[in-house]
């Protein structure tokens, strides 16, 4: 099986005026599909065709520049569309609540940490919140296409919310102004979402 291109699951006006419809038209319609395209070019005739992508992440020979970059593309952005969906965002609560407060004292001091994560990676790439296995939660941030299901990357987590902070992300709109974007996404997450990826990892 060929990994397809998700649904985005909302329409591309959906978010305005926190992300524009033209950003979010190009950002799934040309940029996603071509990483999932290029994904499917280089797992095509390998031992890696037909295993799923968290596999292929975590077991990533990071010399493999192809897989590296569309993999990572593929998921990321399959994650990304899933956190920024408008349906039923809810509130931060439950278990993902508490390891939040736990680790970083409240959920505004975590995205405190995790806006600083998304405006100081040089260049492109992302910021995350991660779960671990034993139930903590850790912001961290990553360049390009990496995550940091990929081995030695970032905090070593399960990314479970994040922020493409790539230009093609948030130019059209913000221009230079990336702590504009990463503040209005802060304001978009859909913590249900988050919340159920959460449990699904922890129990
Ligand atoms: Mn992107």
């Amino acid at each position: 099986m060929a990994f397809e291109l998700p649904a985005l699951g909302f329409a591309f006006d959906a978010l305005e005026p926190h992300i524009d419809a033209k950003t979010m038209e190009i950002h799934h319609g040309k940029h996603h599909n071509g990483y999932t395209n290029k994904l499917n070019a280089a797992v095509a005739g390998t031992d890696l065709e037909g295993k799923s992508i968290e596999d292929i992440l975590a077991n990533l020979d990071m010399n493999n520049s192809a897989v590296r970059n569309n993999g990572g593309g593929f998921y990321n952005h399959r994650l990304f569309w899933e956190v920024i969906n408008p349906e039923d965002k809810g509130r931060l609560s439950g278990s993902l609540l508490e390891a939040v407060n736990a680790a970083y004292g409240s959920k505004d001091a975590m995205l405190e940490k995790f806006a600083a994560a998304a405006g100081t990676r040089f260049g492109s790439g992302w910021a995350w919140l991660c779960a671990h296995k034993d139930g903590k939660v850790e912001v961290c941030s990553s360049p390009n296409q990496d995550n940091p299901l990929m081995p030695g990357v970032g905090c070593g987590g399960t990314p479970i919310m994040g922020i493409d902070v790539w230009e093609h992300a948030y130019y059209l709109n913000y221009q230079n102004r990336r702590p504009d974007y990463v503040k209005a996404f802060t304001s978009i997450i859909n913590w249900n979402v988050v919340e159920k990826k959460y449990e699904a990892l922890v129990g």
